[in-house]
């Protein structure tokens, strides 16, 4: 079950001194950009004594990589990069993500050690439904899949019938999908005449780059007939493969011989205590064309405490609940998005998809939900659907402490795009 025994079930006590050196040579390695030269300027050359010693070190934001664009963070000589990646933001500068030839085979290991750790062997049919391109979900995990032995189908998202056309004449075993599109996909099949579950042989499916609950993951593997992994990472460290989830599907536990994870508050930037749950912050430990200290991911989780039993040492995190700058505040009240998700797909009536809409009206902030229903139920009288609204929006004001206005709507009629799932539009202008 393990691709590098020796690393991932390394005892923690060496695993710390192990990081340490890492994160050293991290360090000196990063004071080579034009960017750490200056800002580890008073750092001695000796290192850190410590791990914890990182805890002086200043962060490194989005914002900051945006000023340092294009060649800021750039690490070592321009001939020594043979590509770039970017990250899905929409203003300012985009982030860009250097790779040399050993940051590309690290990468490609990480993901391979990922993909075993479930269970993908030679054998299987890997139809790989990431965006190629700048984007990192589909070149990052076809690498490694190559890497790994499996023959793969590099056919990217979109064209659905074409997909699952692939799916069953090719017999493929394992995908690579965003929840979303996963959800979408599997709208085409009652029109196909396809029973996923009889026609298919998929067995495992790797899920990520974008918030999902744990009602979604159950949902995907219960349409599909299959385990579906939990996979997190972010172009900045490199792409997928920063943290996975094993066979025990109880965390993810995050490659601590690549990146070392700090939790801090959000709003001081103190480290918490471990257990406790804040914003992700991670350091390269390995990454030589661009190193990145201290990285705010913004993205929310907490390190869960004990080891876990499938005898890998590298600490898990949970699930990721949101992104610092996902909160919503409705009249006073925060709350996460993902929060809407896990209380609608509790809901047997609910359907795959749904859109949350905030706007002032009458200098109040109006929270409104459009939930697509299932076939069957959308068919119902009027009588059963207002009883199903009424329910839809005790249950969320029971979860959220507001109360919204909730649209129930047509199977299949929510937009849905070919990249990330955008469910949440704040239409309040600069003030939301
Ligand atoms: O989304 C890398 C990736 C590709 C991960 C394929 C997994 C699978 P970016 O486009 O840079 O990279 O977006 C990174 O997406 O900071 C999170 O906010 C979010 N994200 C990624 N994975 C998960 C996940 C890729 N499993 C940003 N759960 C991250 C929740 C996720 N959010």
């Amino acid at each position: 079950m393990y691709w590098e025994l020796s690393l991932e079930t390394m005892e923690r006590r060496e695993l710390e001194r192990h990081q340490l050196r890492l994160a050293n040579a991290s360090l000196a390695r990063a004071r080579r950009s034009p960017h750490y030269g200056q800002a580890l300027a008073r750092l001695p050359e000796t290192g850190l004594a410590s791990l914890r010693a990182l805890e002086e070190l200043p962060f490194t934001g989005k914002s900051e990589l945006r000023a340092g664009f294009p060649y800021g963070f750039l690490a070592v000589d321009p001939e020594e990069v043979v590509r770039l990646h970017s990250s899905s933001g929409t203003t300012g500068n985009p982030t860009v993500v250097y790779h040399t030839r050993g940051d590309i085979a690290d990468w490609e290991n990480l993901i391979a050690r990922c993909m075993y750790s479930t269970g993908v062997r030679k054998k299987d049919v890997f139809q790989n439904m990431m965006g190629y391109g700048l984007f990192t979900g589909g070149i990052g995990f076809h690498y490694g899949a190559e890497r790994l032995g499996v023959m793969t189908i590099p056919i990217g998202p979109g064209n659905s019938k074409r997909q699952i056309w692939f799916l069953q004449h090719l017999g493929t075993t394992v995908i690579h999908i965003l929840p979303s599109y996963a959800l979408h996909l599997a709208g085409y099949f009652p029109e196909l005449g396809i029973d996923p579950r009889r026609d298919l042989k998929l067995r495992i499916a790797f899920i990520g780059a974008e918030p999902h609950s744990e009602a979604i993951r159950r949902k995907i593997e219960e349409i599909y007939g299959l385990k579906a992994y939990n996979s997190y990472g972010l172009s900045e460290m490199c792409g997928p493969g920063v943290a996975f989830e094993c066979l025990l599907q109880n965390g993810l536990h995050l490659w601590e011989d690549h990146f070392y994870p700090e939790i801090i508050d959000p709003l001081s930037g103190r480290l918490l205590p471990e257990g406790e749950e804040g914003e992700l912050v991670l350091t390269t430990l390995k990454r030589e064309a661009m190193p990145l200290i201290r990285y705010r991911t913004g993205d929310l989780t907490r390190i869960l405490p004990g080891p876990c039993p499938c005898g890998r040492t590298h600490r898990r995190i949970e699930r990721i609940k949101g992104r610092s700058d996902d909160m919503l505040i409705i009249n006073g009240v925060n709350l996460f998005p993902i929060q809407i998700e896990k209380t609608l797909m509790a809901i047997p009536a609910v359907g795959r998809n749904y859109l949350i809409e905030v706007r002032k009206v009458d200098h109040m902030d109006r929270l409104e939900v459009k939930v697509e229903l299932n076939e069957d139920v959308f068919r119902g009288t009027l009588a059963e659907l207002e009883k199903l609204q009424a329910r839809v929006v005790a249950e969320l004001r029971a979860e959220l402490g507001v109360s919204p206005v909730v649209k129930l709507v047509e199977p299949s009629s929510l937009p849905v795009s070919e990249g990330k799932a955008r469910r949440v539009y704040d239409l309040r202008g600069g003030l939301g």
